[in-house]
Formats: structure tokens, C-alpha cells, sequence
């Protein structure tokens, strides 16, 4: 095995007991009182799984095995002469908890690269689609044409020892993640740059060769993609895409069917597509203001009209957080240093100024401040990538390397089949008569 394989299962051990020993002499202690509220009012807040790989405070925002974003950006390894961390290293700490160095950051960057060969059947599956067809619709399909690749798949039909599992699923996510950058380019450039495919360059980073595919060979748009690879790459587990690559593994289904299951779910306007839905709302508002840069007057009036109309503002809002998103702050730093000037960045920087207390005034909108998705399609707008129907897919490809490395987790400590219990209404009116 090589060294980070080694690494992780020695890590994987070690928890392992310290999980047993936990449950031993701990088992039956309550974590919380559950309410009826919460039962029917989306399980917000309900404790009912472990993720190893991150965690979010309402106030704080999401810590990385511990690292806040701004330490991330500071602590990770980068490429030469460049200031933005580098995801592979990202994904070596979510999966053993140690910072990496250049060095092994280095080793990943390779292990991806050496993996990241796309089977034909792939593409043609991705061919196969009408050329309107959604870029997440396209990736999500893609993703399951790409399981005939599975080693686990493969594994278990042979009949393994459960204790063998942790080891192919880790094969199977090296190996995804090594391949969805090419993927991802290939329905970016053929529903938007007529097919015009560009050949990987291996000399290249994860994120700088996914832009060089793309067809961005701005340095600066390198950056941005090592940024937004690093913030988007996990949130805790009880977020949809997370916790449905979670669950659907939890019933043995391969690293492919279970990254699949996440993805058709960061496909949702209330989650990924989030971040598509942002930029159309900025744009629609320009448009009916016949405005590139809308007045801080027009977008307060704009955001009235958007909750009159019974819609949500996008890009506003969380189901965990209570403060400005840090990953929000992180691309406001970003934009700052590389394209402060720009009047779609600028009209995000208002809207920041004005949603807020509009959002709290309605009474019932628990966050009023912006997430993750408020901020990165202006970047990406700026540097020409401006079909704002692909922005989930960049998304999808990020989220990989968080829900794989937890799923990686799920397997190495041997977690079981999840099934928590349901109810019915009947069952809830017999209960409140007790
Ligand atoms: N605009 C308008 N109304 C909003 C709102 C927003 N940005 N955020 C919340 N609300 C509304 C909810 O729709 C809900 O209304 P009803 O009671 O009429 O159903 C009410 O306020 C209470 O909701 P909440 O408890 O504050 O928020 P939830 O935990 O239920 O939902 C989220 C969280 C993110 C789905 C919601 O804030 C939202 O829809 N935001 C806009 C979409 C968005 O940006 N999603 C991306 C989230 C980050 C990500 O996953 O990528």
C-alpha cells in the first residue's frame, strides 16, 4: 500500500478503538432531547451522525479537522509562486487529520494525475444527452457511466471480508476524484465551446489542469479554482450532498452510486444550484433596471419585489450558520485582491450591504447573511466562465473530495446501514393525547 493508504487505515485503527471504548462506557448517555418541531420541520439541529472530516459552528462557520479557511489559506501547501491552497492538500488532511507538506501534497497531485484517464464509454454517455440537457443532469450520469470502473463493485461480488471494504473504497475514491475535472471540461466544452475539447496538461496542479481543460489559462482564474476547491469541498455532514453520498454508501452502494446520490442533490436550487440561481438573480435585476450596476435604493427595492413574489433571495440564508459565511468572506478577499473594480462584484458587495437587514425584518428568516453562493459566480464571471447553468458542476466536483474522504471514513470504522425511525401524523396525535 502506499503511504497515505497506510497512514490512513493506521489512523482508521486508532479511532476505531477510541470509538469502541466511547460506546463501552458512554453507550446509553443522551445526546439531546429531540422536539416534535424538529421532527417534522426538516431534523434542523438533530444530532444523529458522525463526520470526521469537518465541522460547523453556527457562529464560526466550518473548521476543516480543526483549521478555520483563513488558517487553511495560510497553512496549505500552494503551488510555486502562488498564494491560494492547494486541494490536494486539502483532501490529505480531511482524510488523516494531519497538515500536509509540499511534498505529499505533491504525491496526491501525482496519484490524481497518473488516475485520471476517462473510459470512452464515459463520454459517450455524456454524448448521448441533448446538448440542452442541465451540465448537472450531463455530470450526474456521467459519474454513474464511469461505476463500471469500481473496485469495490467488482470486490464485493467476489465475496470479501468486511474488513477489506475501507481499502477498495478508498481505491474507488482516488480514482473518481483523479477523474472529474476531465469529465466536468468535457460538458463544459461541449455545450458551451461546440465540442472544442482541450487534452489534459500533467504537468499541471488538480485545479490548474481542470482550468487549462476548461479553457481558462489565466493564472489568476488558476487561483480562483484552488480557492474554490478548498471552500466548497465539505460542510459537515448533515448537509444534502453529504449526507446522501453518506447514506446511500451506508447500504454498500459503491463510491460511484454513492458520490452520484450527492450530486442530484447539490442539484437542488435550495443547495448547489444555489450559486447558479445568484448570478441569474443579479442579472434579472440588472436587466428589468436596465442597469449594470443597480443603486443600493434599487436593490433593496428589488429584494421587496423578490420576497413579494413569495421566491428566496439566493445566496442568502442557512439551515446551520447565523453569521456572514467565512467561505463568503474568503471570495470577498479574493475579489478584493484580483478584480475589485467590477461592477457584477460590486453589485454583489451591495447587495451585501443592503439584504441583510431586509432578510431580518421579515421575522422568520433565521439567517439573514450570505453563504457560500452569494459570492463565487461573480468571480467566475469576471474571468469569462460565464454560463452560469455549469457553476453547480464546479461545485460537485469540490464536494468530492469532502464526501469521499467521509465516505472513505464511513468505511474504515465500519459504520452500518443507516435507518433512523419515521412516524406518522396519526402516530404524533396518539403520542400528544399521552
Ligand atoms: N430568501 C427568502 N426567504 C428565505 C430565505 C431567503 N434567502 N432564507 C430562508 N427563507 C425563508 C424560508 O423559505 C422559510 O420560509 P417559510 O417559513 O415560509 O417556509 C423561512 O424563511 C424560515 O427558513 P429558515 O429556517 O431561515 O431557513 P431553512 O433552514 O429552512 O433553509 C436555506 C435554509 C438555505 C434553504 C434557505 O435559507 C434558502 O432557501 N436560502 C436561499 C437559497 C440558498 O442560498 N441556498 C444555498 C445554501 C447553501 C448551500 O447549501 O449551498
Amino acid at each position: 500500500m502506499g503511504y497515505v493508504k497506510d497512514l490512513f487505515k493506521a489512523k482508521g485503527d486508532e479511532q476505531n478503538k477510541e470509538i469502541k471504548s466511547l460506546i463501552e462506557q458512554f453507550g446509553n448517555k443522551k445526546v439531546e432531547d429531540v422536539t416534535l418541531a424538529q421532527v417534522y420541520q426538516g431534523m434542523r439541529g438533530i444530532t444523529g451522525l458522525v463526520t470526521e472530516t469537518s465541522l460547523l459552528d453556527s457562529n464560526e462557520g466550518i473548521r476543516f479537522r480543526g483549521f478555520s479557511i483563513p488558517e487553511l489559506r495560510e497553512k496549505l501547501p500552494k503551488v510555486e509562486g502562488g498564494s491560494e491552497p492547494l486541494p490536494e492538500g486539502l483532501f490529505y488532511l480531511m482524510l488523516t487529520g494531519e497538515m500536509p507538506n509540499d511534498e505529499i501534497a505533491d504525491h496526491i497531485c501525482s496519484t490524481w494525475a497518473r488516475r485520471s484517464h476517462v473510459p470512452n464509454h464515459v463520454f459517450a454517455v455524456i454524448e448521448s444527452f441533448p446538448v440542452a440537457a442541465h451540465p448537472m443532469t450531463q455530470f450526474t450520469a456521467a459519474i454513474l457511466a464511469l461505476q463500471t470502473e469500481s473496485k469495490f463493485a467488482k470486490a464485493y461480488s467476489e465475496g470479501i471480508n468486511k474488513k477489506e471494504y475501507w481499502s477498495y473504497v478508498y481505491e474507488d475514491a482516488m480514482t473518481l476524484i483523479a477523474r472529474l475535472p476531465r469529465i466536468a471540461a468535457y460538458i463544459y466544452r461541449r455545450k458551451y465551446k461546440n465540442g472544442d475539447h482541450i487534452q489534459p496538461d500533467g504537468m499541471l496542479d488538480w485545479s490548474g489542469n481542470f482550468a487549462h481543460m476548461l479553457g481558462f489559462e489565466d493564472e489568476g482564474f488558476k487561483e480562483l479554482m484552488r480557492l474554490y476547491m478548498v471552500i466548497h469541498a465539505d460542510h459537515e455532514g448533515g448537509n444534502v450532498s453529504a449526507h446522501a453520498t453518506h447514506l446511500v454508501g451506508s447500504a454498500l452502494s459503491d463510491p460511484y452510486l454513492s458520490f452520484a446520490a450527492g450530486m442530484t442533490g447539490l442539484a437542488g436550487p435550495l443547495h448547489g444550484l444555489a450559486n447558479q440561481e445568484v448570478i441569474r438573480w443579479i442579472e434579472e435585476m440588472c436587466k428589468e433596471l436596465n442597469s449594470e450596476q443597480p443603486t443600493k435604493e434599487q436593490i433593496a427595492d428589488y429584494i421587496h419585489k423578490t420576497l413579494k413574489e413569495g421566491k428566496v433571495v439566493p445566496g442568502y440564508g442557512h439551515a446551520v450558520l447565523r453569521k456572514t459565511d467565512p467561505r463568503f468572506v474568503a471570495q470577498m478577499e479574493f475579489a478584493k485582491k484580483h478584480c475589485p473594480d467590477n461592477p457584477t462584484v460590486q453589485t454583489v458587495w451591495n447587495v451585501y450591504e443592503v439584504a441583510p437587514p431586509i432578510l431580518e425584518a421579515t421575522g422568520k428568516i433565521k439567517n439573514p447573511w450570505p453563504n457560500v453562493d452569494a459570492h463565487s459566480g461573480s468571480l467566475l464571471k469576471h474571468y469569462g466562465l460565464v454560463e452560469e447553468d455549469f457553476y453547480t458542476v464546479l461545485f460537485g466536483v469540490s464536494r468530492a473530495l469532502g464526501v469521499l474522504a467521509s465516505l472513505c471514513w464511513d468505511r474504515v470504522l465500519g459504520l452500518p446501514i443507516e435507518r433512523p425511525k419515521s412516524i406518522t401524523t396519526d402516530w404524533v396525535k396518539e403520542f400528544v393525547k399521552k
